[in-house]
């Protein structure tokens, strides 16, 4: 299909996407970008890419903030989807965990049964399994898909919907656990995400979701986190309205460090609200994450950022250093794009997933290569665009550091580490 044409495949919304208030506030422009996870093939180098529009914006109604573009699905997640959830040693031992304290307070047995949506490569449902606890897995891309299977992880390859929710509530039976993470802010249809979750569980049944949490990305500028594939960047003020909307209670809260910080949200049937909700409720309303002059510094913010992200790379490679980058991520796209960093200031990006060796970074055409590249090449420096699991790659990359090589982190701050 032709450039033009899948670039029609996205709407500009004009409401809410979880109100409907159709008065958004724009707080962040971050122009036209390519998608952050279609890597592009070394023989398309040359070839022009998708590009859309990249506008964040509050709703003053809900408080919920989000991107306007909604581009289609079948373009956001094609057959080539490289993300993988089991490349990263912490996110599966953060899984298990999670895991494990769901059988233990809801005294999971074999006769009880859970759903993940968006459930990957099966890294979560996996230990489901090990517990001899029936699963289903949903997901809508066939790679990961794939790899699940072969785990003995049975999942549907399909993206979830409400009717998607009816038909298995009917077909599989309703969940006493529905797992989903890193999914809620994927959608497009948002409401009818939450109303589907709702179709799954049981009466006694609890979602446990985990999403970014947008009091971090603004705290800590992490404006890389915003690309096409997130479509909400989440408050607790509105997740709670929008699960109310659809009687569901979020009674309890977790708050994590992934991926720069995220919610693990415990979402009932009936209200039963603890301490945890009701005090990060009135933290949000008392920094004024629910008002909209809260925002009006953000924009200028990144810029700050990014300008002196650009001079310390500019600075090294004016010194006649060599720098190269850690990790194809999403964020990675986002950051090296909205800042203009290229393949003249970032000779290579290193990621362990073989799926993303030798193709490139999506608008700045940066090869990527397997870690052991650092070793081969020596950079002087890496700049570390996975930021959110630096711990594990300083482990890993011990070498690479022992060497007289240095890590440059980009955010909150951009320094040498
Ligand atoms: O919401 C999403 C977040 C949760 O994960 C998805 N839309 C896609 C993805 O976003 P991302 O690509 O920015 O996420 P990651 O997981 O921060 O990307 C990390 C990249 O770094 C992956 O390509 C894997 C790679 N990696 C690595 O090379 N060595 C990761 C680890 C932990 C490592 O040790």
């Amino acid at each position: 299909m032709p450039l033009q044409q899948l670039e029609s495949l996205s709407i500009t919304e004009t409401a809410c996407r979880s109100c409907g208030n159709e008065a958004l506030a724009p707080i962040l422009d971050l122009g036209r970008t390519p998608l952050a996870d279609r890597l592009v093939p070394e023989h398309k180098a040359c070839e022009p890419e998708l590009t859309f529009p990249l506008m964040v914006a509050f709703c003053p109604e809900c408080t919920l903030v989000q991107i306007l573009e909604t581009v289609s699905p079948e373009v956001l997640y094609a057959q080539d989807y490289p993300y993988f959830s089991s490349f990263s040693p912490a996110l599966l031992a953060h899984s298990t965990a999670n895991v494990l304290d769901r059988i233990g307070e809801r005294a999971l047995n074999t006769c009880s049964f859970v759903i993940e949506l968006a459930s990957n490569d099966g890294y979560l449902l996996r230990n489901y399994l090990d517990h001899g606890i029936s699963v289903l897995g949903i997901d809508p891309a066939e790679g990961p898909v794939a790899d699940a299977e072969k785990i003995g992880v049975r999942t549907l390859c399909a993206f979830f919907t409400e009717q998607l929710a009816h038909d298995v509530a009917r077909d599989f039976g309703k969940a006493d656990v529905v797992h989903g993470n890193n999914v809620l802010a994927h959608v497009s249809d948002t409401n009818g995400f939450v109303k589907g979750i709702r179709q799954l569980l049981k009466p006694s049944g609890v979602a446990v979701l985990e999403v970014p949490h947008l009091l971090p990305l603004m705290e800590h500028v992490e404006f890389d986190t915003i690309y096409h594939e997130h479509h909400c960047y989440f408050s607790m003020t509105a997740l709670d309205k929008l699960f109310r909307r659809h009687g569901l209670f979020i009674n309890r809260i977790e708050q994590w460090s992934l991926h720069g910080g995220s919610l693990r949200i415990f979402a009932e049937h009936t209200e039963n609200v603890e301490i945890s909700v009701t005090e990060l409720l009135t933290y949000e309303r008392a920094v004024g994450l629910d008002r909209i002059d809260y925002y009006h510094q953000f924009a200028a913010r990144v810029d700050e950022l990014r300008d002196k992200l650009v001079g310390l790379i500019r600075q090294l490679k004016a010194e006649g250093h060599s720098i190269a980058a850690y990790g194809a991520a999403a964020k990675g796209a986002t950051l090296i794009n909205y800042c203009g960093i290229d393949h003249e200031m970032i000779d290579f990006v290193v990621d362990r997933n073989e799926n993303k060796h030798g193709l490139l970074m999506p608008g700045a055409k940066i090869p990527i290569l397997a870690p052991k590249a650092l070793l081969e090449a020596r950079p002087d420096y890496v700049l570390v665009l996975a930021w959110n699991f630096i711990d594990e790659i300083i482990d890993q990359q011990h070498d690479f550091l022992a060497a007289g090589g240095k890590f440059i982190l980009p955010v909150p701050d951009p320094r040498v580490l």
